[in-house]
């Protein structure tokens, strides 16, 4: 049973520790990837935005539990962002993200922390500071759409 449990434990940590490539068949499946990933990040954002800009009246549960989501759902597209997947028809990733690959991940990991910060700041339940973090993390999605995005 130990045996059992200690190549178990092997070979998870193994499939952890493929490569993200490994991950995806052909270029296609991971444009698909990160494109549901970044789908569902601006589904559960807009909820947030929707209370931050008072379209729908404030619910801190509501709020908590979306900007939960962001933070979780910002950390699966950047793997996805596989060498030779500007190639796919209907991808908007631009070349840059890989010939100024450093600038990209420097803008990806700028939006995580600041939804990181919109999750923390929305378990206070406070909307003030709410609305400051909205807005923050937005400007964070754009400047990266900005420059890396068609
Ligand atoms: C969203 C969404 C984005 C960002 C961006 C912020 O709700 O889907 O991509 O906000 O528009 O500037």
């Amino acid at each position: 049973m130990k045996q059992v449990v200690s190549i178990a434990l092997a070979v998870s940590a193994l499939i952890v520790a493929l490569p993200a490539s490994a991950q995806f068949q052909k270029p296609e499946d991971a444009v698909k990837y990160r494109q549901s990933a970044l789908s569902l990040m601006g589904a559960h954002f807009s909820r947030l935005g929707a209370m931050a800009n008072g379209r729908v009246p404030f619910d801190a549960k509501v709020a908590q539990d979306n900007a939960a989501l962001v933070e979780t759902l910002s950390k699966l597209p950047w793997p996805a962002f596989v060498a030779g997947s500007d190639k796919v028809s209907n991808t908007k990733a631009k070349p840059e993200i890989w010939s100024d690959h450093g600038k990209f991940t420097q803008a990806s990991e700028n939006m995580m922390a600041e939804v990181a910060k919109l999750s923390t700041v929305a378990k206070t339940g406070n909307l003030d500071q709410i609305k400051v973090a909205f807005g923050n993390a937005a400007a964070s999605c754009k400047a990266c759409h900005d420059n890396f995005r068609q």
